[in-house]
Protein backbone atom coordinates (compact mmCIF):
# COMPACT_ATOMS: atom_id res chain seq x y z
CA UNK A 1 0.00 0.00 0.00
CA UNK A 2 1.35 3.39 -1.14
CA UNK A 3 0.75 6.23 0.97
CA UNK A 4 1.26 10.37 0.46
CA UNK A 5 1.15 12.42 4.14
CA UNK A 6 -0.68 15.29 2.86
CA UNK A 7 -1.71 18.49 5.62
CA UNK A 8 -4.56 20.76 5.91
CA UNK A 9 -4.89 23.94 8.23
CA UNK A 10 -8.27 25.45 8.66
CA UNK A 11 -8.07 29.23 10.27
CA UNK A 12 -11.37 29.77 11.86
CA UNK A 13 -12.78 31.33 15.13
CA UNK A 14 -16.57 31.25 16.67
CA UNK A 15 -17.95 33.37 13.81
CA UNK A 16 -16.23 32.49 10.66
CA UNK A 17 -13.66 30.10 9.13
CA UNK A 18 -11.40 31.25 6.64
CA UNK A 19 -11.53 28.83 3.22
CA UNK A 20 -9.67 28.94 -0.08
CA UNK A 21 -10.88 28.32 -3.80
CA UNK A 22 -8.40 25.57 -5.26
CA UNK A 23 -7.53 27.22 -8.85
CA UNK A 24 -5.76 24.41 -9.88
CA UNK A 25 -4.65 20.86 -9.13
CA UNK A 26 -6.55 18.07 -7.33
CA UNK A 27 -9.52 19.34 -6.04
CA UNK A 28 -9.59 22.49 -8.10
CA UNK A 29 -13.06 23.82 -8.46
CA UNK A 30 -13.82 23.30 -4.28
CA UNK A 31 -13.39 25.37 -1.66
CA UNK A 32 -11.07 23.74 0.95
CA UNK A 33 -8.55 24.47 3.61
CA UNK A 34 -4.93 25.13 2.87
CA UNK A 35 -2.13 22.20 2.51
CA UNK A 36 -0.22 20.09 0.48
CA UNK A 37 2.26 17.21 0.49
CA UNK A 38 4.52 16.95 3.13
CA UNK A 39 8.42 17.19 1.34
CA UNK A 40 11.08 14.62 2.04
CA UNK A 41 12.96 15.66 5.12
CA UNK A 42 10.05 18.52 6.26
CA UNK A 43 8.19 17.84 9.74
CA UNK A 44 3.72 17.21 9.05
CA UNK A 45 3.81 20.98 11.19
CA UNK A 46 6.35 22.65 8.88
CA UNK A 47 4.96 21.64 6.14
CA UNK A 48 1.43 22.82 7.41
CA UNK A 49 2.87 26.05 8.34
CA UNK A 50 5.00 26.22 5.06
CA UNK A 51 1.35 25.58 2.90
CA UNK A 52 -0.60 28.22 4.89
CA UNK A 53 1.94 30.59 3.89
CA UNK A 54 2.53 29.97 0.46
CA UNK A 55 -1.35 29.09 -0.11
CA UNK A 56 -2.96 31.69 1.80
CA UNK A 57 -0.06 34.62 2.38
CA UNK A 58 -0.86 34.02 6.62
CA UNK A 59 1.17 33.11 9.14
CA UNK A 60 0.06 31.36 12.78
CA UNK A 61 1.87 31.71 15.81
CA UNK A 62 0.46 27.79 16.49
CA UNK A 63 -0.79 24.99 15.22
CA UNK A 64 -3.16 22.88 16.70
CA UNK A 65 -3.28 19.01 15.55
CA UNK A 66 -6.96 18.38 15.15
CA UNK A 67 -7.20 15.18 12.77
CA UNK A 68 -5.77 12.19 11.08
CA UNK A 69 -8.18 11.96 7.60
CA UNK A 70 -7.49 8.74 5.24
CA UNK A 71 -8.54 9.04 1.48
CA UNK A 72 -8.96 5.96 -0.49
CA UNK A 73 -9.93 5.94 -4.05
CA UNK A 74 -11.25 2.96 -5.55
CA UNK A 75 -9.33 1.10 -8.06
CA UNK A 76 -5.78 3.07 -6.84
CA UNK A 77 -3.13 1.70 -4.06
CA UNK A 78 -2.43 5.25 -2.90
CA UNK A 79 -3.55 6.34 0.69
CA UNK A 80 -4.02 9.57 0.86
CA UNK A 81 -3.13 10.87 4.75
CA UNK A 82 -4.08 14.18 5.74
CA UNK A 83 -2.79 15.67 8.99
CA UNK A 84 -5.66 18.18 9.79
CA UNK A 85 -4.50 21.30 11.84
CA UNK A 86 -6.40 24.38 13.11
CA UNK A 87 -5.34 27.96 14.11
CA UNK A 88 -7.61 31.11 15.53
CA UNK A 89 -4.63 33.28 15.73
CA UNK A 90 -2.72 34.56 12.79
CA UNK A 91 -0.93 37.18 11.15
CA UNK A 92 -0.77 39.21 7.46
CA UNK A 93 -3.64 39.46 5.60
CA UNK A 94 -5.29 36.57 3.28
CA UNK A 95 -3.80 36.98 -0.17
CA UNK A 96 -4.52 34.76 -3.04
CA UNK A 97 -1.83 32.65 -4.33
CA UNK A 98 -1.63 31.09 -7.87
CA UNK A 99 -3.45 27.93 -5.93
CA UNK A 100 -5.77 29.31 -3.87
CA UNK A 101 -8.17 32.40 -3.60
CA UNK A 102 -9.17 32.53 -0.21
CA UNK A 103 -12.69 33.92 1.35
CA UNK A 104 -14.21 34.40 4.85
CA UNK A 105 -17.41 32.19 5.68
CA UNK A 106 -19.90 32.58 8.57
CA UNK A 107 -20.26 28.81 10.33
CA UNK A 108 -23.56 28.62 8.77
CA UNK A 109 -22.70 29.29 5.31
CA UNK A 110 -19.93 27.05 4.48
CA UNK A 111 -20.02 26.26 1.44
CA UNK A 112 -20.32 22.51 1.38
CA UNK A 113 -22.23 21.19 -2.05
CA UNK A 114 -18.86 23.16 -3.88
CA UNK A 115 -16.50 20.96 -1.37
CA UNK A 116 -14.97 17.33 -1.35
CA UNK A 117 -18.22 15.25 -0.03
CA UNK A 118 -16.19 14.20 3.06
CA UNK A 119 -16.41 17.84 4.39
CA UNK A 120 -19.77 18.14 5.25
CA UNK A 121 -19.90 14.74 7.93
CA UNK A 122 -16.39 16.22 10.03
CA UNK A 123 -15.91 20.01 9.61
CA UNK A 124 -19.01 20.19 12.22
CA UNK A 125 -16.95 18.11 14.60
CA UNK A 126 -13.86 20.12 13.82
CA UNK A 127 -15.66 23.79 14.62
CA UNK A 128 -17.23 21.90 17.61
CA UNK A 129 -13.96 21.64 19.09
CA UNK A 130 -12.81 17.61 19.43
CA UNK A 131 -10.60 15.68 17.55
CA UNK A 132 -11.43 12.88 15.65
CA UNK A 133 -10.05 10.23 13.18
CA UNK A 134 -11.28 9.37 9.79
CA UNK A 135 -11.41 7.04 6.64
CA UNK A 136 -12.96 7.87 3.52
CA UNK A 137 -13.85 6.30 0.39
CA UNK A 138 -14.14 7.49 -2.90
CA UNK A 139 -15.15 6.33 -6.05
CA UNK A 140 -12.81 6.75 -9.23
CA UNK A 141 -15.05 10.02 -10.21
CA UNK A 142 -14.85 10.96 -6.62
CA UNK A 143 -18.27 10.68 -4.89
CA UNK A 144 -18.10 9.36 -1.58
CA UNK A 145 -19.06 5.90 -1.16
CA UNK A 146 -17.92 4.71 2.58
CA UNK A 147 -17.20 6.96 5.55
CA UNK A 148 -16.10 6.32 9.06
CA UNK A 149 -15.66 9.11 11.45
CA UNK A 150 -14.27 8.65 15.27
CA UNK A 151 -14.08 11.10 17.84
CA UNK A 152 -10.53 10.98 19.96
O1 LIG B 1 -0.81 19.30 -2.87
P1 LIG B 1 -2.28 19.20 -3.10
O2 LIG B 1 -2.95 20.54 -3.26
O3 LIG B 1 -2.66 18.23 -4.17
O4 LIG B 1 -2.88 18.60 -1.74
C1 LIG B 1 -4.24 18.24 -1.64
C2 LIG B 1 -4.89 19.02 -0.52
O5 LIG B 1 -6.26 18.66 -0.45
C3 LIG B 1 -4.33 18.72 0.86
O6 LIG B 1 -4.45 19.88 1.67
C4 LIG B 1 -5.26 17.63 1.40
C5 LIG B 1 -6.57 18.07 0.81
N1 LIG B 1 -7.57 17.03 0.62
C6 LIG B 1 -7.47 15.85 -0.06
N2 LIG B 1 -8.67 15.19 -0.02
C7 LIG B 1 -9.51 15.97 0.70
C8 LIG B 1 -10.85 15.85 1.10
O7 LIG B 1 -11.54 14.87 0.77
N3 LIG B 1 -11.37 16.85 1.84
C9 LIG B 1 -10.64 17.95 2.17
N4 LIG B 1 -11.22 18.91 2.89
N5 LIG B 1 -9.36 18.08 1.82
C10 LIG B 1 -8.82 17.11 1.09
O8 LIG B 1 -6.42 15.48 -0.62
Amino acid sequence: MNKKVLTLCLVYDNARILLGMKKRGFGAGRWNGFGGKVQEGETVEAAAHRELAEEAGIRVPELTKRAVLEFLFEGDPMVLETHVFSASVFEGEPTESEEMRPQWFLHPEIPFQEMWADDRHWMPILLSGKNFMGRFLFSADHRLLEHDIHEV
